[in-house]
């Protein structure tokens, strides 16, 4: 821990946020019948309900960061030229530093990044390895034709293992697949930190090491979803021996140094409101990569964003690697989820980087899965006390592409995102009462019924109606 030369004792002692607060956003507070019209109208879907109905909003981490006064006095300083905007060179020069990347395209946001690379990297008939799927990226592979494996340890599929890494790649499942398929049939494996299906969970710098052996022996390229790669690195310098004494951003440095490339999306660990971009190293793939931008983003000088955002992000990449402000991040997720432990509520565990996931499966056993369990305990928390969560179960992993049946995944999971420095420590305590006042009568809840699918991604849009009129609480 870099801030702290103590003892141990006095690592133990309290973290407080490293910033104090100079603006302040009102929150709404509703009432229950006010509760229940924005639910039924949203279609028991918390991707619909209006903000303004929202009371505490997780929902997500993404896109809903404070900025610092730093940030937004960069904002000013937007240079809005269409081409060489100063700020771009910022951003570049922020990721070379941080990322260590030497070629940068800026994207509008993370899925932007995803489609510009997998359009380069993949053609049809190719296979993706990845540690767990996530729903726009594998979307991505699969337009450009790719089919996505998971080669994620078993350890992820439990929300009950305690293993430390449980985002780690099964060496032998990878190896097992390149076997099989032949390595000219992988586009890349596709390297997620902080894996966000799985819980928030880490993977280790031994294992990218070995990742990025076992590429290299095979001549396939290996690039990282960065998305909360700053928070996998905390992780790893609490838990993996030879690292406690280096900082954060000396760990995401060597980290990122064993893949070809990355993206980002911006939203999440670069605390900013919108953005993203990609990184690589090679001259030949940057060349396609900064042609292809300017076909469905914008010229490679700013990629969908305005130089204000650009700046934005170049001031709050810097910002994102401190390790204080890592540590108490993620020190607010922890303290949630201590406090719902401690209340005996099914949640996964090791508790992750962004979020606590609440197991509905262990929730709501009486709920099958095709009754949608975490869709359910995300409306029923909305309904509570106007707390927004977000479906993570069998409405998001979507349908299989070749039988059409649901995608049944193991993990039925009901997220509760922290975006960063947003809440107070009192929000968390608000939060952690609802969740289990609504465990309190859980035997009295029914499931959902799906009235209305979109194609693509259909959590985001899809519409359901209660199975059965829930028991009226007080
Ligand atoms: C979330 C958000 C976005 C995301 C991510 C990882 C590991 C890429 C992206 C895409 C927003 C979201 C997206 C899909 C479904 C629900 C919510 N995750 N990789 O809340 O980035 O959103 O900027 O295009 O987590 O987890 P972007």
């Amino acid at each position: 821990m870099s801030t702290d030369d103590g003892t141990p004792a006095q690592r133990t002692r309290s973290w407080a946020e490293p910033f104090k607060i100079k603006m302040v956003e009102p929150l709404k507070m509703t009432t229950r019948a006010e509760r229940e019209v924005a639910i039924r109208e949203a279609g028991y879907n918390t991707f619909l309900l209006r903000s303004e109905d929202v009371y505490i909003d997780l929902l997500t981490d993404s896109g809903t960061n404070a900025m610092s006064d730093r940030q937004w006095a960069g904002m000013m300083l937007g240079d809005e030229a269409y081409a060489g905007s100063r700020n771009f060179y910022h951003l570049e020069a922020a990721v070379q530093e941080l990322y260590g990347y030497r070629h940068l395209v800026p994207t509008h946001q993370g899925r932007g990044a995803e489609h510009i690379l997998s359009k380069i990297m993949i053609s049809p008939g190719d296979v993706v390895p990845g540690n767990m799927y996530f729903t726009t990226t594998r979307l991505h592979q699969e337009l450009a034709g790719g089919t996505f494996v998971d080669v994620i340890i078993d350890e992820a599929h439990d929300p009950e293992h305690l293993h430390p890494f449980k985002g780690n790649v099964d060496l032998d499942k990878l190896g097992a697949l390149i076997e099989r398929v032949g390595a000219g049939q992988i586009a890349y494996v596709s390297l997620a930190g902080t894996v966000n299906m799985a819980g928030g969970q880490p993977v280790s710098m031994a294992n990218i090491r070995s990742v990025r052996e076992l590429c290299v022996r095979h001549g396939i390229r290996l690039f990282l979803d960065a998305t909360r790669l700053v928070e996998n690195a905390f992780f790893i310098q609490e838990r993996e021996p030879g690292f406690a004494e280096q900082s954060i951003a000396q760990i995401l440095h060597e980290f990122c140094s064993y893949a070809d490339g990355a993206w980002m999306s911006a939203k999440k660990d670069n605390l900013v409101n919108i953005g993203g971009w990609l990184a690589v190293n090679a001259d030949d793939l940057f060349e396609g990569l900064r042609n292809l931008i300017v076909v469905y983003e914008g010229l490679h000088t700013y990629g969908g964003l305005a130089g204000r955002d650009m700046e934005a992000l170049a001031i709050g990449i810097e910002e994102s690697v401190q390790d204080d402000h890592v540590r108490s991040r993620i020190g607010q997720v922890r303290y949630l989820g201590e406090l719902l432990t401690d209340w005996e509520i099914p949640i996964v565990q090791p508790v992750g980087g962004h979020a606590i996931f609440l197991d509905a499966r262990r929730f709501y056993p009486h709920i099958p899965q095709d009754e949608f369990p975490a869709q359910t305990l995300a409306s029923e928390l909305y309904l509570d006390s106007g707390i927004r969560s977000m479906e993570r179960g069998i409405a998001s992993a979507g349908r299989d592409a070749t039988s059409g049946d649901h995608n049944r995944p193991k993990l039925e999971l009901t997220r509760l995102t922290i975006p960063r420095r947003v809440y107070t420590q009192a929000h968390m305590d608000v939060v952690a009462e609802s969740v289990k006042a609504v465990h309190d009568v859980r035997a009295a809840t029914r499931g959902l019924r799906m009235t209305y699918e979109p194609k693509y991604l259909r959590f985001f849009q899809a519409r359901f109606e209660r199975l059965q009129a829930n028991a009226v609480r007080g």
